[in-house]
């Protein structure tokens, strides 16, 4: 059985790429809602809304485990989708929160992510769970998502839509910054160029894969053995610009339908 994979588009890729290196032999399935992104300025019904029809296609594959590979739908929906669910779902906002907390010395976290992860406050609200004395600011960054959705990442618009958006958040003193969006890796080396390098990004993609490997053997899912895994990338939206995106940033021949 699969383990199933959802985001509003490529971004959640983030996430399958460590899935791939930690997790070889389990059979994967993605389905990125690409026709109707972005989530972030959606209000959390209708994210949630959406998030059960992408699961409800999983579901009919028949997957043993479900990680929202998306910080918007899991702000909005992990809850739910935990409680109506025989399956163990496991979401990408506290292993990243988690990760930020052992990465940094001043206790400063800063966080990016799209205008219904901020709003949730799912970010700060999970790290104060951890640690009640650490200190978040967050930001939303609306410009981030589209600049990658239209295979623009390595463009000067990039450069100047992170530049931007990031200088209130280079005031600040923070010394980790969580890319609370999955979609924002694709960005990083923008992102740490503006943020410089005594700053730490956090990519939540190994932290959650970690968490989905531990969820495996504990439920005792885990595919050891498995010389032919399945990958299959669903896409609502273009196929051939899922392929083209997708394929650049994981490095070899990606095929969708
Ligand atoms: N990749 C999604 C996330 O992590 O929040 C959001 C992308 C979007 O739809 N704006």
């Amino acid at each position: 059985q699969p383990i199933g994979f959802i985001d509003s588009g490529v971004g959640g890729l983030t996430v399958v790429i460590e899935a791939l290196r930690q997790l070889p032999n389990e059979n994967i399935i993605f389905l990125g809602d690409q026709a109707r992104l972005p989530y972030g300025p959606r209000p959390a019904s209708q994210v949630r809304a959406f998030t059960w029809q992408m699961v409800n296609f999983l579901l009919a594959k028949h997957i043993k485990m479900l990680v929202i590979a998306c910080n918007t739908a899991t702000a909005a929906a992990l809850d739910d989708l935990r409680a109506k669910l025989s399956i163990p779902v496991v979401g990408v906002i506290l292993p990243g929160s988690r990760a930020a907390l052992r990465s940094t010395k001043n206790g400063h976290i800063g966080v990016i992510a799209t205008e219904g992860t901020v709003k949730s406050d799912a970010y700060a609200k999970a790290i104060r769970s951890k640690d009640s004395r650490a200190k978040v600011t967050s930001m939303a960054q609306p410009k981030f998502v589209p600049v990658v959705e239209s295979n623009e990442a390595h463009s000067a618009v990039a450069k100047k839509v992170v530049a931007e958006g990031l200088q209130p958040m280079k005031r600040l003193g923070i010394d980790t910054l969580v890319m609370g969006c999955t979609h924002y890796p694709l960005l990083r080396p923008l992102i740490q160029n503006v943020m410089g390098p005594n700053v730490t990004l956090i990519d939540s993609g190994a932290e959650t894969v970690s968490e989905v490997s531990m969820l495996l053997d504990y439920f005792d899912l885990a595919n050891t053995d498995n010389p032919n895994p399945l990958r299959e990338y669903h896409t609502t939206g273009s196929a051939s610009m899922f392929e083209t995106i997708a394929s650049d940033w994981m490095g070899q021949a990606i095929h969708a339908d």
